[in-house]
């Protein structure tokens, strides 16, 4: 175990494990650091220890397309996002660590009325709100972004699309150990290689956590264990309404800078983007199966870049670099699942499907203050557990991009 700090320089190694912490995080990807990060910094809670089974971000944090944005569908999600992009603005100032933040703009295209239709409803919801997003035409998507082809010569011609000027993509590794590097700092313990093994749960409440390394008792235990929420939770005793499948991309080769903006097609099940490493990133849909399974697949990749190439054709004889996969754990309305459960002391963070990443911070704040004060902020209230049982669902089907 030390070999792994020993390596990942900007982090103290935690010492043995105590038998007991006020709150035990399981999971070490970017909403469990982010929740020991404010829990620190906005409540002086540092009795916190971080329980990762492998090493930290080596889930969906070191997996996902690196897309921030908050251009959703419903009121509740485009207000949530709203603050997560907000917080991300000032985070490499924040955290002291540089996280490559780059806001050029996300476009959802649209190959068809029914899309245009769909679009202008979420730029309408965006606006109500303050959120910069707005439908364009064609010949606008061309004028700002001109390496796109926009002819008519393809399968599905490009009619318009919703524009999100503050949309853009960070580098998802720096924001795992920026968060990690100031958990660090506030005294709380980062525990790499330890895998969480059941719950203990008497009289209706979780008091701790059973360990490969023994058992620890805590005063809460929030599991934000993203693809493996359900088994996690399982041992809790608590079911969750989730399925587990999961979702491929790939990088290219590095090639010239010339694409500053993410382009996203849900009816060609693709997004594009290009890295400050160079490479296209190129993402697409959850695979139609439930599965934990991290195989890639060969049709994912033909029709992937089938339909990038329609959209950029200069990247014909580009090579495909590195392909990989992760697990989403998906909601039946699309939108996370936030804070208390049935079992009192045993809090969850899930259901984040393909866009837990970008909500991380904002995630890290109000999950702070839930275990902090005991109450649930507003802003995560529309997102609780409960909501499956008293039929208030809050559907993100439609903002969804390319995940479903
Ligand atoms: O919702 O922005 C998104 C997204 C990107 C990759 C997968 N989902």
């Amino acid at each position: 175990m030390k070999d792994i700090f020993r390596k990942q320089k900007i982090l103290k190694a935690p010492g043995r494990l105590k038998r007991h912490y006020d709150v035990v995080i399981v999971g070490g990807g970017s909403h469990g650091l982010a929740t020991a990060y404010y829990l620190a910094k906005h409540h002086g809670i540092t009795d916190v220890a971080i329980l990762e089974q492998s090493y930290i971000g080596s889930g969906g944090a070191g997996r996902n397309t690196t897309i921030i944005r908050s251009n959703y569908r419903t009121p509740e999600g485009a207000a949530f996002y709203k603050e997560s992009v907000a917080l991300y603005e000032r985070l490499s100032a924040e955290l002291d660590f540089n996280l490559m933040f780059s806001q050029h703009g996300h476009f959802t295209l649209a190959h068809s009325d029914r899309s245009l239709v769909v679009q202008n409803e979420r730029a309408e919801v965006n606006k109500l709100l303050g959120i910069n997003s707005r439908v364009i035409d064609r010949d606008e998507v061309k004028r700002l972004c001109p390496q796109i082809h926009v002819g008519d010569d393809v399968t599905w011609p490009i009619q318009g699309a919703l524009y999100h000027p503050p949309g853009g993509i960070i580098r998802h590794d720096a924001v795992v150990w920026g968060f990690a590097k100031q958990v660090c700092r506030s005294g709380i313990e980062i525990h790499q290689g330890i895998e969480v093994t059941g719950f203990d749960v008497r009289d209706g409440r979780c008091h701790g956590v059973r360990t490969t390394q023994g058992n620890v008792s805590a005063g809460v235990v929030l599991s934000a264990t993203a693809g493996w929420s359900s088994p996690v939770a399982k041992l809790a005793g608590v079911e969750l309404p989730i399925t587990t499948s999961i979702l491929q991309a790939f990088v290219t080769e590095p090639v010239k800078p010339f694409l500053d903006k993410i382009i996203v097609s849900a009816q060609m099940h693709i997004y594009v983007s290009q890295t400050d490493r160079g490479e296209f990133l190129i993402g697409a849909e959850v695979e139609p199966y439930p599965t934990y399974s991290n195989k890639g697949t060969f049709p994912f990749i033909e029709y992937s870049t089938r339909h990038v190439l329609e959209l950029f054709p200069q990247l014909h004889s580009t090579r495909i670099l590195r392909h990989w996969t992760g697990l989403c754990d998906m909601s039946p309305d699309y939108s996370p699942i936030m804070g208390l459960t049935e079992l009192d002391g045993f809090l969850v963070d899930c259901g984040w499907g393909t866009y837990g990443f970008k909500a991380a911070p904002i995630t890290g704040v109000t999950l702070a203050e839930l275990i902090a004060t005991g109450k649930t902020p507003a802003l995560i209230e529309p997102f609780k557990l409960e909501r499956f049982y008293t039929d208030t669902l809050v559907s993100e089907l439609a903002a969804a991009a390319v995940s479903h």
